[in-house]
């Protein structure tokens, strides 16, 4: 997309009864009409001249000099095609689109998702009991070490058996039903920190309507010793209440009928107490967060209580930790040593200058492997968005297609078009130094792997340096490697529950920077609305031919189709 078009600054669409009682205090121009937007541009074909070769031979202290070492993340982004005086303008651009102005909106519990008219505040979710944070006038932190409370307690007595089921069994297996942001985040820091986790404990995952995920997690489980927990913001959600009532009739059919075994083996995660009832669930088992936290960003709420469960309490809270000192670093560090800043800003350097569309996200850490997918729906349902706060189009491209795999599988599949594609794809490497499993020396291998990627792709291969090698001349066009593709690497000390709440936060924060940039709300996702009801419109129409239909001629012919191939109909 061209940066031709105009945009308006951050000041919200009144009108229609005042619908976003918000206003923005900080004012910005125009993205385009900003003077470093523009700087940039004019300084970009130096910027591109220049190859990380001659870069890094011009400055023989560039590794280090473009590293940042903040609560406990080693960040070298050394090797990004940044030439002098590109971030300087990067930081400059931060300036002039008001970034400090909107993190401290976002701290001080100011409505900054407008579209939704709600504060986003999931930097009180790990605040220390200390703290104060005002969402109209109240206090929130009270409530959420309330909450913690709670949990702390119900995951103590899970896990050491005190909590019995309906036939006076323990718990050994937990199933958290839930989807998006109930679901990705348990997900994940069950297997990131599976290392930590209570190993007589089984943990499962229900997410997909599909009935193959829910039969598949309940496989071989014991009725009597399985706790489910409904993770639900909204409780309405059509995947988590279906999949809900299938746990429920299963329960129910292993435990005799008897419909007090509910209050056992079901609890709930949610902000809508009136649904959980509804549902069965005694509300004195329910855990619930606030219409401030989204849902992505909502792992460390009461969503993770599996997480919570799985790890205890003592190291949840050190992952709460985790977020806190980079939440605290975001706010205060200076813009030119703030992690998460950089990171957002060299992302749009890549995304809107450079042309790179997608971002790879590549954890050398096999305990990660949830990781790129948890990251998928932080980036991309947060800044997948096509208009400004203000209502009118974006003036470039704004969230870059977010993918990833553990290192070093992807090394023997899709690295190939990284290092030799037509396409620039940046890079994040993300690698530990002690390794949780220490065997051999499998983790030398490993590490020295994730230094020969970024090396390989910043500084290729010449062909001058494949003919000294003997290459036959007609292979060396295809082993060149031009080199010059940016990379960051992220190197930490060891994966602990600390450890991981400082990378989430570092994405984060790195994704409302860009938001911040763009102008855009990363913070509500109208985006998934319009398919979940025409979803519910096809439901019912699915039954039988002798429903009219009244979609387009593709969709009518499939759900037909459907109907005949599901009746058993002509083949
Ligand atoms: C996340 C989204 C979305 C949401 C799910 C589940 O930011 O809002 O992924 O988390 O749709 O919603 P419920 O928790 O309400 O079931």
């Amino acid at each position: 997309m061209t940066c031709s078009q105009t945009t308006l600054g951050p000041g919200l669409r009144r009108g229609n009864g005042a619908l976003w009682s918000m206003t923005l205090t900080h004012h910005t121009l125009p993205l385009v009409e900003r003077p470093a937007w523009r700087a940039l541009h004019a300084h970009l074909p130096q910027a591109q001249r220049l190859h990380l070769r001659q870069l890094f031979a011009d400055d023989p202290r560039r590794g280090e000099r473009l590293a940042l070492e903040a609560c406990g993340i080693y960040f070298d982004y050394s090797k990004n095609r940044i030439a002098p005086g590109t971030l300087e303008l990067l930081l400059q651009l931060a300036h002039e689109s008001a970034l400090r102005e909107r993190i401290e909106a976002m701290f001080r519990g100011d409505k900054i998702n407008a579209t939704e008219n709600r504060a986003v505040l999931h930097v009180a979710l790990r605040a220390p009991r200390s703290a104060r944070i005002e969402v109209d006038g109240a206090d929130v932190v009270p409530e959420v070490h309330a909450v913690l409370d709670r949990m702390a307690d119900f995951a103590e007595r899970v896990r050491s058996g005190a909590w019995r089921g309906h036939t006076g069994r323990p718990i050994r297996t937990v199933v958290n039903i839930g989807i998006g942001g109930s679901d990705l985040g348990p997900v994940m820091a069950y297997e990131a920190l599976r290392h930590y986790s209570a190993r007589n404990l089984d943990f499962r995952f229900v997410s997909n309507i599909d009935g193959t995920d829910f039969a598949e997690a309940v496989h071989g489980l014991d009725p009597a010793e399985t706790l489910f927990i409904v993770a639900s913001k909204t409780f309405t959600t059509l995947e988590t209440m279906t999949n809900a009532a299938s746990a429920r009739a299963w329960l129910l059919a292993g435990l005799g009928g008897d419909a007090a075994a509910v209050a056992k083996h079901f609890v709930a995660v949610s902000t809508a107490a009136a649904e959980v009832a509804r549902f069965g669930i005694d509300t004195a088992h329910m855990f619930g967060f606030w219409d401030w936290v989204g849902g992505r960003y909502s792992m460390d709420s009461a969503i993770g209580l599996s997480t919570m469960i799985a790890i205890g309490p003592a190291q949840f809270r050190a992952l709460l930790d985790g977020f806190h000192v980079v939440d605290e670093h975001f706010r205060h560090a200076p813009f030119e040593r703030n992690l998460p800043v950089l990171h957002g800003l060299l992302s749009i350097w890549n995304n809107n200058f450079l042309g790179a569309h997608s971002a790879a996200v590549l954890p050398y850490e096999q305990y990660l492997k949830r990781f790129p997918a948890y990251l998928q729906q932080l980036t991309m349902e947060s800044n997948g968005k096509r208009v400004t706060l203000a209502g009118h189009p974006v003036a470039c491209d704004t969230g870059p297609i977010f993918w990833g795999e553990p290192g070093t599988n992807g090394q023997h599949s899709f690295y190939q078009l990284i290092h030799l594609g037509t396409r620039l794809v940046p890079c994040d490497f993300i690698a530990f130094a002690q390794p949780l499993n220490p065997l051999g020396n499998h983790h030398d291998l490993l590490l020295a792997n994730v230094f020969a990627q970024g090396e390989a792709l910043a500084f290729g291969k010449t062909p001058e340096q494949l003919r000294a090698e003997g290459c036959p001349e007609p292979l060396v066009p295809h082993r060149t490697f031009e080199g010059n593709r940016p990379s960051n690497t992220l190197l930490l000390r060891e994966l602990t529950p600390y450890a991981l709440g400082t990378l989430v936060a570092l994405y984060e924060h790195s994704v409302f920077v860009q938001g911040a940039i763009w102008d855009i709300n990363p913070f509500d996702q109208w985006g998934v609305e319009l398919g979940k009801a025409l979803a519910q419109r096809i439901v019912p129409e699915l039954v039988g031919p002798e429903v009219e239909l009244h979609h387009d001629g593709s969709t009518n012919a499939l759900i037909r189709r459907y109907q005949q191939m599901k009746g058993g109909g002509p083949r």
